[in-house]
């Protein structure tokens, strides 16, 4: 078989797998988040902010995915939230399967929230559907402006884009109007966050944001359930 129908047929099995989590997903309430960036643009850093800004009993788990190392894992663990880490062992991507083994021994109906930290890169994440109700892109102030325009596909895919590491504006030229230009030619509309997760500046509208997300998630399958 030759490399692109090889391609097809791992991809629509992967859509199978995650239209089975979508759907359990839904039937327990759980919102499920798909963070992707390239590597070291933030999205731990994210996480352990979200983390430590939840209730304690919230009902909120973490999927981290790297090739190698529990690194990431290791420094979630701390918030006391379930939290396992996904190596992919070379894989530029997670895909439906890692999650569906990942969760296995979790019970999803304790839970509201998972959020999962797909493997830093900007091109493979795209076009793996992980069951996830949506996707959230970072982009640290590090990267250029004209991300969004090199790679459209995940910014064209993701709701909502995070602008992050904002407290280094003063030492880099990112035009931040530039990005946001860039990323709504691509996603016409994008909501867009600026935060930083040294100095805490914009963590207050991701956490909105994430809440409201949760709660138009509630009210959804209430009224698909009615
Ligand atoms: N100045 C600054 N540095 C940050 C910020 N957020 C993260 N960093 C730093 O950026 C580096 C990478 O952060 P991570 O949170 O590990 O990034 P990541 O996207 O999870 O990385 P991978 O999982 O390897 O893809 C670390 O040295 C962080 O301390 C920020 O808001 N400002
Ligand atoms: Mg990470």
């Amino acid at each position: 078989m030759d490399r692109v129908p090889l391609e097809r047929k791992v991809l629509s099995e992967n859509d199978r797998v995650a239209a089975e989590l979508r759907a359990r997903f839904q039937e327990h309430g759980v919102l499920c988040l798909n963070l992707i960036s390239s590597p070291g643009s933030g999205k731990t850093s994210l996480l352990e902010r979200t983390l430590e800004a939840l209730p304690p009993r919230d009902r909120v788990a973490v999927l981290t995915g790297d090739i190698q190392t529990e690194n990431d894992a290791n420094r979630l663990k701390r918030f006391h939230f379930p939290v396992k880490q996904i190596t992919t062992g070379g894989t530029c991507h997670l895909d439906a399967r890692m999650i569906e083994r990942h969760l296995a021994d979790w019970r999803l109906e304790d839970l509201d929230l998972l959020l999962i930290e797909n493997v830093g890169n900007l091109v493979c994440p795209s076009s793996y559907d992980l069951g996830e109700a949506a996707k959230v892109v970072v982009l640290s102030v590090t990267e250029g402006e004209d991300k969004p325009l090199k790679y459209p596909s995940i910014f064209f895919k993701s709701d909502l884009l995070v602008l992050s590491k904002i407290d280094l504006l003063p030492y880099v030229p990112f035009d931040i109007e530039v990005a946001a230009e860039n990323a709504r030619k691509v996603h016409p509309g994008m909501e867009i966050v600026k935060v930083s997760c040294l100095s805490g500046n914009g963590l207050h509208e991701w956490m909105m944001w994430l809440g409201e997300r949760r709660q138009a998630y509630k009210s959804l399958l209430q009224k698909t359930a009615s």
